[in-house]
């Protein structure tokens, strides 16, 4: 099958193009970076700007997908920093992605929503659809963006369909998220032997190992449409706290010191994120069932920071 991937050279873009040319896919990639020095045989990179209706109108046109993952996105900590630009690229681009499909007849668009949708005050764990009242840029252009998806599904004709990601987690580098402190916590670990986190030890959030993340988008692409009674899902795996984080990386790195310094701003964001989300509406109409619990996760991580410390240089 033909898919083109936006976000590409992201956290998730990344891996999702090796996960997708593994199935079989054809791969197209839009995103704004050049293209890497390594990708899969076969895969083809365009550089362009979400933000740009015209580029990304033909980058669809020549591409011809038949299915469009929509991950380019700027994530809610760095999103803070340049709301405008947030606006710009997260909802802008969402609207550019779904008219191109609408326009060159592709069948369908996957969307990469987030649990940065919601805000404070719920009650845990929050259901599937409840009311949305997020308090960042990022979290208002998501929830804005599973709307507009709705209406180009109901009123267009084109097939939407999305997952709320948990913070995810995988030994790739993290792009301006409020959770990529789990990652740097592994990291910064083994090559400086200590780290400091930037939320308190306490706070808990949602969270997932990527792989499992990567395979929900592709199972929920690929559910029967009679089997889904809507188009986005909560999926989770697990809630650690940080100090959960930092207990499973001591035990892999003995004498690591991590400490907890929180940052006001982004503490400020995780704190209106919820602890506990329900995710039975996915359990059971297309199946979903996560994979690596926090031991798991952890081993996985283990094994690949090596080479990301490489990647980004001691
Ligand atoms: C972030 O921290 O901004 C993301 C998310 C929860 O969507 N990882």
């Amino acid at each position: 099958m033909k898919t083109l991937v936006t976000g590409g050279a992201g956290q998730v873009g990344s891996q999702l193009i090796p996960y997708l040319c593994e199935l079989g896919n054809e791969v197209v990639v839009f995103d704004l970076a050049a293209a890497p020095t390594t990708l899969p045989e076969g895969v083809r990179w365009v550089q362009g700007d979400i933000t740009d209706a015209q580029a990304v109108s033909s980058a669809v046109a020549g591409a011809g997908p038949e299915v469009i993952f929509h991950l380019a996105a700027i994530l809610s900590a760095k999103g803070e920093q340049d709301p405008h630009r947030t606006y710009r690229v997260n909802l802008g681009g969402t609207y550019n992605i779904l008219e191109a499909a609408r326009t060159n007849g592709v069948r369908q668009v996957m969307y990469a929503s987030t649990i940065a949708v919601f805000g404070p005050g719920l009650p845990e764990p929050v259901q599937n659809e409840v009311s949305l009242r997020p308090t960042t840029m990022y979290g208002v252009t998501k929830v804005a963006g599973e709307l507009l998806g709705e209406y180009y599904q109901s009123r267009r004709g084109l097939e939407f369909r999305g997952v709320r990601f948990p913070g995810l987690v995988n030994a790739g580098v993290p792009g301006g998220g409020t959770t990529d402190y789990a990652l740097w916590m592994y990291v910064d670990a083994v090559r400086h032997g200590r780290y400091e986190c930037f939320v308190e030890a306490s706070s808990r959030l949602p969270m997932m190992y990527l792989d499992d993340g990567l395979r929900a988008m592709v199972e929920l692409s690929q559910a029967p449409r009679e089997r889904l009674k809507r188009c986005i899902y909560n999926i989770v795996a697990i809630s650690p706290s940080a100090g959960d984080f930092a207990d499973a990386v001591r035990k892999r790195v003995p004498g690591a010191e991590i400490t907890f310094v929180p940052d006001p701003a982004r503490q400020k964001i995780l704190d209106s994120w919820p602890h506990e989300v329900d995710d039975s509406a996915a359990r059971s109409e297309w199946d979903w069932r996560h994979e690596y619990d926090l031991e798991r996760m952890s081993d996985a991580i283990m094994e690949r920071v090596p080479a990301l410390i490489e990647q980004l240089g001691r």
